[in-house]
């Protein structure tokens, strides 16, 4: 028995050989491409193909997903790496050009970005929804700490019916944004660094696409997601089949200390904070009564002094601020809210201010 295989283990071993090698060299190129391949996606409200991969990803091929899923199911379909690699939706080049770059209907691909795998995320039905209030946050992790030269979050218009509609760039209206970000300023996670932009969409109710945009800054990369969401936590699968009056706003969040008073209140935080800097955010609600704008106004104690700030415009006089809304967050319904935040650089001590709002009527 020993000689009959010794002589054929030359040819054997070289053939050997050449699979270890080829599986070696596949191994490494894999590990040298994962790191520069990883990006990211919003992850709450988790973005179409995210919120798969996170609900079915263990799990895809249990045909339950067909009626329990099915949006999932025909992408899985279509195919399931658009799916394991969620943080790989975007485009390069488009030189800030996104409307030119994407035609309607092609909003939650990219414009069918990467050959057309992630076509299956245009497809028009009743994706999984997240449960939104009107006054919300996107969070968008970023595993290869790219930062952002900007994010902007987009809401689909109130009577936009995702149901049976293309998403097209029309249906939109900018709800929320940051300018640039550095992911140094970003908050560490255990792979890479995460980021929430605060937004604002009054009057929506029911079923809604949030479409955020996020410029990376590491070179012209434009990611496109698409997150399915519900205002006002009814159930996803039975939407409401009439278009709801836009006159009366959604009483979703029961405030445990409403204001009194007419006009705003401004509350502040520090949402997070490093060597050297912070990052702060301020909450706008209106008083008893609707507001058209605010401005809110504080004064530093410590010298500190802000670089970049979202969803206002901010100017600042030696140790005083002024914060004025943004053209999409001015409005107000009675007890509304809103909010705004900035980067600040700061010494070691960094007392908190006492922000006052004012309101326009
Ligand atoms: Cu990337």
């Amino acid at each position: 028995m020993s000689t009959l295989p010794r002589r054929r283990s030359t040819p054997r071993m070289a053939a050997w050989l050449l699979a270890v090698g080829a599986t070696v060299a596949m191994l490494l190129a894999t590990a040298l491409a994962n790191p520069a391949s990883a990006h990211g996606s919003v992850v709450d409200p988790a973005s179409r193909n995210y919120g798969c991969w996170q609900r079915w990803g263990a799990d895809h091929m249990n045909p339950a997903m067909a009626t329990q899923d099915p949006m999932c199911w025909q992408a899985f379909q279509a195919d399931p790496q658009a799916m394991w690699n969620w943080m790989g939706l975007f485009r390069e080049g488009v030189a800030g050009n996104h409307q030119a770059a994407i035609p309607d209907g092609q909003l939650c691909s990219a414009g069918r970005t990467q050959s057309g795998q992630y076509n299956s995320l245009d497809t028009i039905g009743a994706w999984k929804t997240t449960s939104i209030a009107n006054s919300f946050r996107i969070q968008l992790n970023d595993q290869a700490s790219h930062g952002a030269d900007y994010i902007r979050v987009y809401v689909t218009k109130q009577g936009f019916d995702a149901l049976t509609k293309p998403l097209g760039w029309g249906d939109l209206e900018l709800v929320g944004q940051i300018g640039n970000t550095p992911a140094s300023q970003w908050k560490r996670e255990a792979s890479g660094v995460s980021i929430q932009v605060p937004a604002n969409a009054p009057g929506r109710t029911g079923r809604h696409i949030v479409y955020t945009i996020w410029q990376a800054s590491h070179l012209d990369q434009s990611y496109y997601l698409c997150s399915d969401v519900d205002f006002g936590g009814g159930s996803p699968t039975t939407p409401p089949t009439t278009t709801p009056p836009t006159t009366t706003p959604p009483t979703t969040t029961p405030p445990t200390t409403p204001p009194a008073t007419s006009g705003c209140t401004a509350t502040y935080r520090t949402t997070s904070f490093w060597n050297g800097g912070f990052q702060g955010e301020i909450e706008v609600t209106a008083g008893s009564s609707a507001i058209k704008g605010w401005t809110v106004t504080w004064t530093w104690a410590n010298g500190q002094q802000i670089s970049s700030y979202w969803s206002s415009t901010v100017t600042s006089s030696g140790s005083t601020v002024t914060a004025r809304n943004a053209p999409y967050n001015g409005s107000l319904a009675a007890r509304g809210k809103t909010s705004f935040g900035f980067v600040a650089s700061g010494a070691s001590t960094n007392t908190a201010p006492t922000p006052t709002c004012t309101a326009t009527v």
